[in-house]
């Protein structure tokens, strides 16, 4: 049985991501949830002393068994191989465990990030670290305006297209003018959801954390998959960028 619908299949291929809401199982993550809380160094019971966080970057339960069985005790990687091929895929990072902390300011004040960035092209100076898709979990109920993962949609094709004759250090320079200003960037799309709601979304897409304007903790977990073959094909820019997809 096939998890995606034609259309979300279209959606994917048009937009470079997909939502899907009940993929992870509300009882992994529960106690997924009691690792971000052990380790956000935040009085649990003092929400007025959230805003501004907490430990930063990504929390050490990152590789704990209890937050990896989001992803390795679901169908996520069958569902990714549905997109990409079946037997395609290997796990290139896990469950990278991300809070994002309310800013202090309200729902009318939030504004979508400006911009975003692009993983393994244009991260670190000279170097690239391509994957293929990657999946964001939302651990715990994210609301409008919370810190949801945003994406910019379509910028995966821009971003393929500029790589079929430019260097794949970069990608962000397919999304600027000649002066590095944001050349029509298209209107950022969120991802709120309840807890077990998944973006799955092309490895050329532009995406960040959105900004929380909630007083709640947005807690979410990022994984990559990449091709077991990626080393020979990540030069590989076919003019149809889904020549090697299952889609
Ligand atoms: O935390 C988020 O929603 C964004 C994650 C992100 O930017 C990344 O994994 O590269």
């Amino acid at each position: 049985m096939n998890s995606f619908s034609e259309d979300e299949v279209e959606h994917f291929k048009e937009n470079g991501f997909v939502v899907k809401h009940d993929v992870v199982d509300r009882d992994l993550l529960e106690p997924a949830v009691e690792k971000f809380w052990d380790e956000m160094e935040l009085d649990r019971d003092d929400p007025a002393s959230w805003s501004g966080g907490g430990r930063k970057g990504n929390l050490p339960c990152s590789q704990d068994p209890v937050v990896r069985a989001t992803l390795l005790d679901t169908p996520l990687q069958d569902m990714c191989e549905e997109l990409v091929g079946k037997d395609t895929l290997q796990i290139n990072n896990y469950t990278f465990a991300k809070p994002v902390y309310p800013t202090g300011k309200t729902p009318d004040e939030w504004e979508p990030p400006e911009h975003g960035h692009l993983d393994g092209h244009g991260l670190v100076d000279g170097s690239v670290q391509p994957f293929t898709i990657a999946v964001t979990v939302n651990m715990a109920e994210v609301k409008p305006k919370g810190g949801g993962f945003t994406v910019w949609p379509g910028t995966h094709k821009r971003v393929h297209e500029y790589f079929r004759n430019h260097s794949i250090l970069n990608g962000l320079k397919s999304l600027q003018d000649e002066q590095g200003n944001w050349d029509s960037l298209p209107e950022a799309v969120e991802n709120p959801g309840p807890p077990g709601t998944v973006t799955f979304w092309h490895n050329k897409m532009m995406h960040s954390a959105g900004n929380n304007c909630r007083p709640d903790i947005r807690m979410a977990c990022v994984s990559r998959f990449s091709r077991k073959n990626l080393i020979d094909t990540q030069f590989e820019m076919y003019e149809d960028m889904w020549e090697d997809w299952a889609i």
